[in-house]
């Protein structure tokens, strides 16, 4: 039994890609954000970070997309990591970047009460969210194999999870179109089985 606890609009819906992906049954808890669900002591007790994604499973809970995507692949899925122990640090590496850098560079547009307390603060923060996100995007865009995967041709974890970050950027007003391999990338992604359950149950916006 797998119960995903997500929000559409965030980095969650990765996670219900490779669920469908992997034509795994689970049920999808949604944690509204305008009721701030997430702050609610029934979350908290989910995860203490007032976060989403949380995967609850038969052996326990799981946070963090990059630690429930490694384990989904370890029990579910292993042909998600490439077989090849440099290409499966490669898929690591761009899983890290998505993680810490271009997730991060986003949260500072809309989050900025997480590193500084005054609105001025907040602010400066979320006018430099674009450029720094459009910047990692350049990186990625100059970087990754999408050739058409973010590995080479096959399908990996650090897929599904590009494609949902990617598309915040029409939320700073960027235009994933200047990136060419990245919107290709995007339009393959929109055209999977897996994104498109996940979109039509609603998991993913
Ligand atoms: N490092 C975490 C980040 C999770 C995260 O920041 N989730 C955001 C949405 S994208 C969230 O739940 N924010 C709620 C809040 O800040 O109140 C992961 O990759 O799973």
């Amino acid at each position: 039994m797998l119960t995903l606890h997500y929000n559409p609009l965030t980095v969650a819906p990765t996670i219900a890609i490779v669920l469908e992906e992997l034509g795994l049954d689970y049920t999808a808890v949604l944690v509204d954000f305008v009721t701030k669900a997430q702050a609610a002591p029934a979350h908290l007790a989910l995860n203490p970070k007032g976060r989403v994604p949380v995967l609850v499973t038969d052996a326990g809970v799981l946070t963090e997309t990059g630690a429930i995507l490694y384990w989904l692949a370890a029990v579910h899925g292993p042909h998600l990591v490439p077989a090849d122990a440099f290409q499966a640090a490669r898929m690591r590496e761009t899983m890290y970047y998505l993680a810490a850098t271009l997730h991060v560079n986003f949260a500072h547009a809309l989050r900025g009460a997480r590193w500084a307390d005054r609105q001025a603060s907040w602010d400066d923060m979320t006018a430099k969210a674009p450029e720094t996100f459009a910047a990692s995007l350049a990186y990625l865009e100059g970087h990754l194999d999408l050739a058409p995967f973010v590995v080479g041709d096959g399908y990996t974890l650090a897929d599904p999870w590009l494609f949902v970050l990617t598309a915040f950027a029409s939320r700073l007003k960027i235009d994933v179109a200047d990136y060419p391999k990245l919107a290709a990338h995007q339009a393959m992604m929109n055209d999977r089985a897996s994104v498109q359950a996940a979109r039509a149950k609603g998991v993913l916006a």
